[in-house]
């Protein structure tokens, strides 16, 4: 540490115990002092990237940690109106679904890609809750390169969890349903004979990344939570939470609480594979969006596809077993051996913790307490490694480091308890303020956790943050797990509400992140590449306006000839080839929202005026001294006007011949 650093370091030390000493005293006590180990000096990079879930907001989040500082917001399964996102041509196909345009949804958990087990800082997947989705997020861009709809699924809760080298991202469906090729029109007291669940293998393409639906397994009419695939030795089986083994399809806070254990799932996927090869699934008609965002094109395209191949147990033995988890099972996560699956039984007294080893012997074994729907049932005690007892109230996740201590959320008692997996011995617990939901080691989920500290997502903030009227915000904290005690070295209020979060070291990342989209490159079928091709079309009613952007003007500036009626598109190139420079553009009236394009980018804003008049298009985005003056007028006519298509930027005419007005 250089000696300006410490004293400005200890300045700011002085104003945090200053001000700490104004707030509650329990507070202050938790909070005390290690505030050092998250500052990162103004001009420094953070160490890791946080990839957070936003939860009801349908975004992920990026923070720098450890400073908790806010990098960016990446639009996913929601409309950005500050990037144009959802509402530029180009992007609204992002947003397309079986059900048409659905412009919302429920991001909670985060996926990055790994090899071997390992994070390699490719892609980062994100799953939608309520009209079952996955999306991919490049991380040359950080921005959301696919997304693919889950047709035999309600509520893609249990996803997106991926292999240890990316061969799947999973998604399990949190509501059972009629399957999509049934007639789902019955009465919802049928439950027990018409609603079934399915947990759904996407295959990822090595190179490009792109997603597909290798295949779905048909599961019992239950819900799954969540779920981690096994690695190193239990590489090749993916383990799911369940609850409502009761199959209640009313008041489950009480119907679905009956019975003292639900489940683990755990899916042989190589054996499912051999399966799909052998030819035991069947093709089941359905209907699913299949939305990719080509980098070149500048431009996403949505497609329907038609089938999916499912696996129905009954025809594969040994593919899938139930092992019995206290009590509504959510999290469910294994350590980075591979060798313990840790269930989190939200209602439970003890966190049950299960061997790979003891599980293959059960089998082998056909040791069975029995079946359930006719799938294999193993014996708990001839599975179980141990159960750390008195852990706390309401066990929700566990992440561990790589000295073989794993850390578990607890909800109701409000705190992170940090135990040893081999002998299962409580060492450690610290509160969280208020009521934590997931929590994350960075590499937690992986063979190579990199530790150093475990974050908190907060559900309820109370006296934490000044009051910001009915709503507050959520709330992650930082704990140091270098020593052996965690210590809270810093709070940050977060966007939306996380749910899970995975963090990468940032060299990873670094190095491949994209600069600029090289403007030789564009092949959006509306771009303009220059000034020359500046110029404005009528098609019928509709206005191509193909608009050049470069500090400081659009060209062309002055547009005239759009009548009441016409719908005019504005296919904007930004011409920049510098980083960090985007333009923005917007015209008064619209009800869409900005475009915000990248260097060498085209983006298309569709306006339909609703009134005659002249109306101003303007930049966004502080782009140079002189972006205040980067603005123009369209001028709309009458319907019956022949006022002709004009348009120009100073004081000439082009005479371009592709730019004549024809
Ligand atoms: Cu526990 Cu949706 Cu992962 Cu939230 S879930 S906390
Ligand atoms: Cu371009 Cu401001």
């Amino acid at each position: 540490m250089k000696p300006l650093f410490k004293i400005s370091l200890s300045i700011a030390l002085i104003g945090f115990v200053a001000f700490q000493g104004c707030k509650p005293k329990g507070i202050q006590a938790s909070a005390g002092g290690d505030a050092s180990k998250a500052y990162v000096a103004p001009g420094k990079y953070d160490e890791f990237y946080d990839f957070v879930s936003g939860g009801f907001s349908g975004q992920m989040s990026v923070y720098g940690l450890p400073s908790g500082r806010l990098l960016r917001v990446i639009p996913v399964f929601s409309v950005d109106p500050e990037k144009g996102y959802g509402y530029s041509e180009e992007t609204k196909p992002m947003l397309n679904t079986s059900h048409g345009f659905v412009p919302w949804d429920d991001l909670h958990h985060i996926a990055l890609s790994e090899t071997d087990g390992i994070q390699d800082g490719r892609w980062v997947f994100g799953n939608g809750n309520n009209t079952p989705r996955i999306a991919r997020i490049d991380l040359k861009t950080f921005r959301t390169a696919e997304i693919i709809e889950i047709p035999n699924s309600a509520g893609n809760h249990s996803s997106p969890f991926i292999t240890e080298n990316s061969e799947y991202v999973i998604a399990g469906t949190r509501f059972s349903i009629p399957m999509d090729n049934t007639n789902g029109d019955v009465a919802i007291n049928t439950y027990k004979q018409n609603f079934k669940g399915t947990v759904s293998f996407i295959s990822i393409d090595k190179t490009s990344g792109r997603l597909g639906i290798a295949f779905q397994i048909l599961t019992p009419g239950i819900n799954f939570d969540l779920a981690r695939a096994g690695k190193g030795k239990s590489h090749g089986w993916m383990f799911f939470s369940c609850y409502n083994s009761e199959k209640a399809n009313t008041l489950l806070e009480v119907n679905a609480s009956q019975k003292d254990k639900d489940f683990i799932m755990a899916v042989n996927w190589k054996k499912a594979e051999e399966y799909v090869k052998a030819g035991k699934a069947q093709k089941r008609p359905v209907a699913y969006a299949h939305n990719i965002y080509d980098e070149n094109k500048h431009m996403a395209t949505s497609e329907i596809e038609k089938e999916v191949l499912v696996l129905d147990p009954k025809d594969c033995p040994d593919m899938i077993y139930f092992m019995p988890c206290p009590k509504s099972p959510h999290g469910c996560d294994t350590d980075p051996t591979g060798e313990y699956i840790v269930g989190s039984g939200k209602l439970a007294a003890v966190i049950p913790v299960f061997s790979f080893t003891k599980i293959q012997k059960a089998i082998a074994d056909k040791n069975y307490e029995g079946e359930y729907d006719g799938i294999p049932v193993l014996k708990y005690e001839a599975v179980l490694h141990g159960e750390v007892q008195k852990p706390g109230l309401g066990p929700l996740h566990t992440e561990f480091d790589a000295n073989g201590n794993a850390y578990t959320s607890f909800f109701i008692s409000s705190e992170i308890v940090k135990w040893r997996i081999s002998d299962l011995k409580v060492l450690d617990r610290v509160p969280t303020y208020y009521s934590v939901g997931h929590l994350s080691v960075p590499g937690g989920p992986t063979r190579k956790p990199w530790g150093k500290y475990v974050i908190a997502y907060n559900k309820i903030t109370k006296d934490r943050y000044l009051p910001t009227g009915p709503e507050l915000a959520q709330s992650a904290q930082i704990y140091d797990i270098s020593g052996d005690k965690m210590k809270l070295i810093l709070d940050f209020p977060t966007i939306g509400e996380p749910h899970y979060a995975e963090a990468i070291p940032a060299d990873i990342l670094i190095k491949n992140s994209q600069k600029i989209y090289k403007i030789e490159d564009n092949q959006n079928p509306w771009v303009a590449k220059g000034d020359k091709y500046a110029r404005v079309e009528r098609k019928g009613n509709e206005v191509h306006v193909y608009i050049t952007a470069i500090r400081s003007h659009f060209n062309p500036d002055n547009i005239e000839g759009v009548k009441l009626g016409d719908i005019v598109y504005f296919h904007v190139t930004n011409l920049e080839q510098d980083w960090d420079i985007p333009h923005g553009f917007a015209v008064k009236g619209a009800n869409n929202a900005e475009l915000l394009i990248m260097p060498g980018e085209t983006q298309t804003l569709a306006w339909k005026p609703d009134r005659t008049g002249v109306f101003p298009i303007y930049c966004t985005d502080f782009c140079s001294a002189l972006h205040q003056e980067m603005q123009g007028y369209i001028r709309v006519s009458v319907a019956g006007s022949n006022v002709p298509i004009s348009f120009s930027m100073g004081k000439t005419q082009t005479t371009d011949s592709t730019a004549v007005n024809k």
